[in-house]
C-alpha cells in the first residue's frame, strides 16, 4: 500500500498501534486537514479543534500568512546550521526582542529545548555573575509543574507516570508549592545558592491553575530582592492565550498594543514556544537581557534546526498575525464570555464543579473520581457532537480553542459542551 493511499480511520490507527511507539493515547479520531478553527477526519468529518494542539495553534490551523512564509522560505533556504550566518536568523531576532522588550534571544525548536536552555543559562549566570560556588546552584520549581518531558527536567515533576523508571534523576531542584509565597520566600531565605525561580505563570497540564492575584508580581519582586532570576515558562501560556500576549504581560513593546491586561511583571527570562511558530513548525525561544544572556559564549550551547532560517520566517509571520488579528484582546473577549456561559451552566448540572483559566485557556472539572472515566467519556460524545477536547488529569478537561474563533462559533462550542455534558 502507497503511504499515501487514503486510509479509513481505523487503518490509521492501527498503522499507529502496529509501527508507532505507544507514549500516547489520543482521542480515537484521525484528522486529515485543519483551517482556522476546523479540522476534519479523515472521513470528512467537521470538527471544532479545542486542543489547539495544547496551544500551539493560536492563529487558527495553517493560517495562510504562516503557510506562505513558511513555504516561501523553505523554497529559498531551508537550514544552514550556525557554522554560518544567514539572512533571516539576525532579523527575527530584532524583531522577537523588540516585540517582548528583551536584548537578546537564544533560538531552540521544542518547548522542552528552550527550558532545557534556560537552566543552563541560570546555572552558569549563578556560578560567573551571582558568584555561587560551582556545581552548588539551586533552581526552585513548582509541584504538579510540567515543563517538557527530558530526563532533568522530569527529574523535577512530581508526575509519577512521567518520571519512574527514568532515573537516576538530575539534582539541584527545590520544589515549592505552587501560589504560595510564604514557602517562596522561606525558600529563598534558606540558602545562598540559589540561582532561579522557574513558573508557568498558569499551570496549564496539572489543570489550568490559574494563581493568586498578585502572586507573580510578588514572587518576581522576592526574586529581585534574594539576587534570584525569575523565569517564566510561557510555553503554553504566551503568545496571546490568556487574553495579554503574555501570561506575566511583562512592559511588552510588540508593534501593535493588543494587550488587553495591564503589565504585571517583566521575567529576567522568558521562555516561549508553542504558538510562536503558530504550530506551523517547532520553534522556541529564550529571552533575556545582557546582562543575563552574555554569560552564553561560542560553543556553551546550541542546536543543529535552532534558529533555522523557516524557523526565523515562521515565527515573524506567526507574531505578527497576533499583533494584526490582536489575538489576545480577542481571546479577553471570548474567555470572558466562555467562563460566564459555563459557570451559569454548571449551576444546573451536578456534573461540572466548575470552570476557571484566563483568556481563552480554560478547563472545566468534572465532579467525579480522578481515575473515572467520565472526563474521557465526555470527550467521545464532544467528539461525536463535533467539537475536540481531552481530558488532562483525570476528570480535568481543557479547552483551549483558537484565538481566530469569532463569537459566533464560540456561542456554537458552548451549546455542543452544554448540550453534551447535559446527555449524561
Ligand atoms: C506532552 C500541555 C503538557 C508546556 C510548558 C514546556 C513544554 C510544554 C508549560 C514542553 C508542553 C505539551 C507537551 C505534550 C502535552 C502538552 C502539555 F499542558 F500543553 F497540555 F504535557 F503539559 N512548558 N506541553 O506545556 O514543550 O517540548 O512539548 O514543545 O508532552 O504530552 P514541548
Amino acid at each position: 500500500m502507497a503511504v499515501l493511499d487514503k486510509l479509513t480511520s481505523q487503518e490509521a490507527i492501527e498503522l499507529e498501534n502496529k509501527y508507532g511507539a505507544h507514549n500516547y493515547h489520543p482521542l480515537p479520531v484521525v484528522l486529515s486537514r485543519g483551517e482556522g478553527v476546523y479540522v476534519w477526519d479523515v472521513e470528512g468529518k467537521k470538527y471544532y479543534d479545542f486542543l489547539s494542539a495544547y496551544s500551539a495553534v493560536n492563529q487558527g490551523h495553517c493560517h495562510p500568512k504562516i503557510v506562505d512564509a513558511m513555504t516561501n522560505q523553505a523554497k529559498t533556504l531551508s537550514l544552514t546550521s550556525r557554522a554560518f550566518y544567514n539572512d533571516m536568523l539576525g532579523r527575527y531576532e530584532k524583531f522577537a526582542t523588540e516585540y517582548f522588550g528583551f536584548d537578546k534571544l537564544l533560538p531552540m525548536n521544542t518547548g522542552a529545548e528552550a527550558v532545557e536552555t534556560a537552566l543552563k543559562i541560570a546555572r552558569k549566570w549563578a556560578y560567573e555573575v551571582k558568584g555561587i560556588d560551582e556545581n552548588k546552584a539551586q533552581i526552585i520549581v513548582c509541584e504538579n509543574n510540567f515543563h517538557g518531558r527530558t530526563t532533568t527536567i522530569i527529574s523535577f515533576s512530581n508526575d509519577p507516570i512521567a518520571r519512574k523508571n527514568f532515573g537516576p534523576y538530575t539534582k539541584g531542584f527545590l520544589k515549592i508549592e505552587y501560589d504560595n509565597l510564604q514557602e517562596l520566600q522561606e525558600t529563598l531565605e534558606s540558602s545562598n545558592n540559589i540561582a532561579a525561580f522557574l513558573v508557568e505563570p498558569i499551570q496549564g497540564e496539572a489543570g489550568v491553575f490559574v494563581p493568586s492575584e498578585g502572586y507573580l508580581a510578588a514572587a518576581k519582586k522576592m526574586c529581585e530582592d534574594h539576587n534570584v532570576l525569575f523565569i517564566a515558562d510561557e510555553v503554553q501560556t504566551g503568545i496571546a492565550r490568556t487574553g495579554r500576549l503574555l501570561a506575566t504581560c511583562g512592559n511588552c513593546s510588540c508593534p501593535e498594543k493588543n494587550c488587553s491586561g495591564t503589565p504585571e511583571v517583566k521575567p529576567d527570562v522568558l521562555i516561549l514556544g508553542k504558538a510562536l511558530s503558530g504550530g506551523a513548525y517547532p520553534v522556541s525561544a529564550v529571552l533575556a537581557n545582557d546582562s543575563v544572556m552574555n554569560v552564553i559564549r561560542p560553543g556553551n550551547h546550541g542546536s543543529t534546526f535552532g534558529g533555522n532560517p523557516i524557523a526565523a520566517a515562521v515565527a515573524m509571520a506567526a507574531l505578527e498575525v497576533v499583533a494584526d488579528e490582536k489575538l489576545a484582546i480577542n481571546a479577553d473577549k471570548l474567555g470572558k464570555i466562555f467562563r460566564a456561559e459555563l459557570t451559569e451552566f454548571c449551576k444546573t448540572t451536578d456534573l461540572v464543579s466548575f470552570v476557571r483559566g484566563s483568556g481563552l485557556l480554560n478547563a472545566i472539572l468534572i465532579n467525579d473520581t480522578e481515575d473515572s472515566s467520565t472526563a474521557w467519556d465526555i470527550c467521545i460524545k464532544l467528539r461525536d457532537n463535533g467539537l475536540l477536547a481531552k481530558p488532562t488529569h483525570g476528570n480535568i478537561i481543557r479547552f483551549a480553542p483558537p484565538l481566530v474563533m469569532t463569537e459566533e462559533q464560540l456561542m456554537d462550542c458552548i451549546s455542543i459542551i452544554k448540550k453534551t455534558i447535559s446527555e449524561f
